[in-house]
């Protein structure tokens, strides 16, 4: 008999499938990831058409870093908060873009998870329609019976349920993981649909990119210095020279390299000793996907995923890739930790 079939697996379908393999399934989690590619189609929207409309520039008021915010910033920011809060699953979110948590009234205060979220990354890239994105990382609370609090989002990388981000590049793509491996999805415009198009995501165990922002070469630690210095190097059989590439948009840059293999670098620097990178919302989703795509996260001592956080927007440096790469990187570090160091990075470090 004649069964018509599609190829094509949504993202709504994807999740319900795999809704069993989580270890509480009851369907909030995959409920909490609806809500959040809802909000991603939200803004893809409006990215897209940043250009044309009076969406573009500063948005005249300061981020809790103290950098300027774009009114996209605040246009995704609002709609994952409005997205998170209107579903029952997420007790309260924690984003860059406010100073404190936000905690929801009402039925979400039940809800078993909080999300930390960047909702648009890479913002410098915005008005020169350069690939931008979002991060976020679920947890499941701690807090029981009571409304949630900082104790549970000051959680352990190792503890999130879930990571994942967005990529409004040059397709949109929602790549995530519930801690059994991870997919990406890419958005039909056509239909309104993240449809699977990238299954069991596996980052390549070496590569031949690195992606740092070189102009702070001068300020970066000895061991840094030295790994860009070999990257750059003729070494045929390890295939290098690599390629510098640097978009400045996290997101981005991870996702190029999670496909085809590279190493991100964001190390302390005499100006940032502690980075730039934000711990939370950041880091840690990142830091997951890869782990779970058989790469490797550290902050320059050991894994980023098993920090302990102080913080709400803490940074931390950042070397996140494949495994070979970082591995490198790592050996680099500790053999030069103590030469020609700043000395407010030795103290610091
Ligand atoms: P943002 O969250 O304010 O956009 O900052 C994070 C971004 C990352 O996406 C990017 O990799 C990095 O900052 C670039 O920083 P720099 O311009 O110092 O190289
Ligand atoms: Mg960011």
């Amino acid at each position: 008999m004649y069964r018509p079939r599609r190829n094509v697996v949504t993202l709504g379908e994807f999740i319900i499938d795999r809704q069993a393999d989580f270890p509480y399934a009851k369907g909030e989690l995959s409920s909490l990831l609806s809500d959040l590619s809802i909000a991603a189609k939200i803004v893809n929207h409006e990215v897209n058409k940043a250009g044309l409309v009076n969406i573009l520039g500063e948005a005249g008021s300061e981020n809790v870093q103290g950098e300027s915010q774009k009114k996209l910033d605040v246009f995704a920011n609002e709609q994952f908060l409005a997205a998170l809060a209107s579903g029952s699953e997420c007790a309260a979110v924690a984003s860059e873009e406010n100073d404190d948590i936000i905690i929801f009234d009402g039925t979400s205060s039940a809800g078993k998870y909080v999300v930390a979220i960047d909702p648009l990354d890479g913002s410098s890239n915005i008005d020169v329609n350069v690939s931008i994105g979002t991060i976020f990382s679920i947890y499941r609370r701690k807090t029981k019976n009571m409304p949630a609090s900082m104790e549970d989002f000051l959680q352990r990388g190792y503890d999130q349920v879930a990571a994942g981000y967005i990529v409004y590049g040059s397709s949109t793509m929602l790549v995530y993981t519930t801690g059994n491996g991870v997919n990406g999805f890419t958005l039909d415009p056509s239909i309104g649909e993240f449809c699977l198009s990238h299954p069991d995501m596996r980052m390549p165990k070496t590569g031949s990119v690195y992606s740092v922002n070189q102009g702070n070469f001068i300020h970066f630690p000895e061991g840094v210095k030295r790994y860009i210095k070999s990257c750059q190097m003729d070494d045929k059989a390890n295939k290098k020279p690599y390629s510098l590439r640097y978009i400045g948009s996290l997101v981005s840059d991870f996702h190029r390299n999670l496909i085809k293999g590279g190493i991100y670098i964001y190390p302390p620097t005499l100006h940032a000793p502690k980075g730039k990178l934000r711990l939370l919302y950041e880091c840690n989703p990142l830091a997951m996907i890869a782990e779970q795509a058989g790469g490797k996260a550290s902050d320059g001592f050991g894994d980023i995923l098993d920090v302990q956080p102080e913080e709400l927007h803490q940074r931390i440096p950042l070397y996140i890739g494949s495994e070979a790469m970082v591995e490198e990187t790592l050996q680099f570090l500790r053999e030069f930790k103590d030469e020609n160091v700043h000395p407010s990075l030795v103290t610091q470090l």
